[in-house]
């Protein structure tokens, strides 16, 4: 790959001060109870950006008193649907407006490319708000004829107080994949964003107020997953919990529910996608959409294409041509707009990475680009492509969460639908083919949320998305994505005349 200078990069992006670093909660920013705060750190450098509140349990409490309270007593919920949805449209509106400081902060804290925060994740978010502010008010029940003696209807209520916790690969987007339905549905909720990029998440609370949220509709505690982060999966009064992360800690938050409230939890985790190439396809395009589907995001993105399975007639050209592309691929410093990928998230991750590209190694994968780090200072990795893996292999069965693509072949659709369901993940998957009958009935074979057919990573938000097998469950964005938020009463009263 193409380095360009890594962190060195002089750009024309004014790089924001630090306005908030406290804890949101009630409407106010606050101090930890406790007093401590923890770093956050430019992955360009390695240095630190901005010390941080740090909540912990007792702040959970509080935050948690504050929604309990708004819930139980405050307008939000009582309010109609359509004046939330204007508040929420204000609030989106607000986004854009402070689109250029809100990316900065997000490339500075997250690695990620100032141009496609700018120009793409945050407009989309605030389109989240205005989609799920237009679905506010068309909450509707059923009337329900039942028997001749009764009559019943059924009411959608919001569930209650929230707890949403998110990662920092898309610190913006799956802030507001899980606060639009939320605030929509009439919900209170506390948001715990990832330790490693909470500076965004602090900026949307303070927008949130001046939008007009009211004080505990919203409240916002970084802090770290064992501490903050249990404390509102274990909560007594959270009434749902809502988590996109890794499938280990999914498992905890399961857990803590289970010894806890029973609290319903949508879980979205890790995934392993597989990415089918037939041999009618386009192989410049075809090696195009492999690449970006794997690579995107530094292949910090649950549905990384990172198992590509070309098939025999095509592989052998379709090889040199991704090795190519992957050489030109741009890694450097995300405000540079020539940079495809910025640098790793952090430390930890960066660690992982090339521990599990030595661990292929090791496994008899062939490497036959990249594997290397790209700079001395900030986390840069190269990108990396192996063959000869099987889906036994480490690096052909978990997550990397890296830009590390697994390259395979296959012979006939009967084997490429095996392999592709070889996997305990099933959040999404890539078929490319002309043949319609192929595309359909490897589209119906595959358990995976979501199927992309000659496009990958195709989002948006009325298309609902989420896992199959150890991916999670629950969908988000879309009207399903609302109804996670909303419960079903029913109400039943008997006719005149009946014998009730
Ligand atoms: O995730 P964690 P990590 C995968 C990816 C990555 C790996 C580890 O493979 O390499 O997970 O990343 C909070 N109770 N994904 O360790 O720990 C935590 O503070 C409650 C895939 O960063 O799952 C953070 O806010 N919360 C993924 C959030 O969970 C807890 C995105 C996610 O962190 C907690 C991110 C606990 N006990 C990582 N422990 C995707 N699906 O896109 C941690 N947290």
């Amino acid at each position: 790959a193409t380095h360009s200078n890594g962190g060195s990069y002089e750009s024309s992006v004014k790089i924001p001060t630090i306005k908030f670093n406290k804890l949101f909660i009630n409407g106010e920013f606050v101090d930890s109870v406790s007093g401590k705060t923890f770093e956050t750190v430019d992955p360009r450098t390695g240095e630190v950006i901005a010390r941080i509140a740090e909540g912990d349990k007792e702040d959970i409490d509080l935050a948690v008193k504050a929604a309990r309270h708004a819930f139980d007593h405050g307008p939000w919920p009582r309010m109609s649907g359509f004046a939330r949805g204007r508040i929420m449209m204000k609030f989106a509106d607000l986004i854009e407006q402070n689109v250029e400081e809100l990316a900065a902060l997000e490339t500075i804290d997250a690695g990620k490319l100032f141009g496609v925060v700018k120009d793409r994740e945050i407009p989309s978010a605030a389109n989240h708000l205005r989609y799920y502010a237009g679905a506010a008010d068309k909450i509707h029940g059923e009337v329900l004829k039942m028997s001749r003696e009764l009559q019943g209807y059924t009411l959608r209520e919001p569930i209650g107080v929230v707890g949403l916790i998110t990662p920092w690969n898309y610190p913006t987007t799956i802030f507001f994949t899980k606060v639009s339905p939320a605030m929509a549905a009439g919900c209170t909720m506390i948001v715990k964003p990832a330790e490693q990029t909470p500076l965004t998440a602090l900026f949307y609370a303070h927008l949130a107020k001046l939008a007009g949220i009211p004080d505990g509709v919203l409240n916002v505690v970084p802090g770290y997953g064992p501490t903050a982060g249990a404390a509102i999966t274990s909560h007594m009064d959270v009434d749902k919990v809502c988590f996109t992360g890794s499938t280990e800690v999914g498992r905890e938050i399961m857990k803590a529910s289970g010894n806890s409230n029973l609290k319903p939890v949508t879980l979205e985790l890790g995934g392993k996608s597989p990415f089918l190439i037939f041999d009618d396809a386009d192989v410049n395009a075809a090696a195009d959409l492999a690449l970006s589907g794997a690579l995107m995001n530094k292949g910090e993105i649950c549905v990384a294409s990172s198992r590509v399975y070309v098939q025999e007639g095509i592989y052998d050209e379709f090889l040199p041509k991704l090795v190519e592309k992957a050489k030109a691929w741009v890694v450097g410093d995300p405000f540079d707009p020539k940079v495809c990928q910025g640098p790793q998230v952090d430390k930890t991750q960066y660690d992982k990475i090339l521990s599990y590209i030595e661990h292929g190694k090791r496994e008899g994968a062939t490497m036959v680009t990249g594997g290397k780090p790209l700079s001395d200072k900030g986390y840069y990795i190269e990108p990396t492509i192996f063959t000869n893996v099987t889906e036994d292999m480490l690096i052909g069965k978990d997550e990397i969460f890296g830009p590390v693509i697994c390259l395979m072949k296959f012979r006939t659709i009967e084997e490429a639908i095996q392999r592709a369901n070889n996997t305990r993940y099933g959040l999404a998957a890539g078929i490319v083919t002309k043949d319609l009958n192929v595309a359909n009935t490897v589209s119906r074979s595959i358990r995976a949320g979501t199927i992309w057919i000659n496009c990958y990573s195709a989002f948006d938000v009325d298309c609902p998305t989420g896992g199959y097998k150890m991916s999670g469950f629950g969908r988000e964005k879309g009207l399903e994505g609302l109804n996670e938020y909303l419960q079903t009463k029913s109400v039943v009263t008997p006719l005149y005349n009946s014998p009730w």
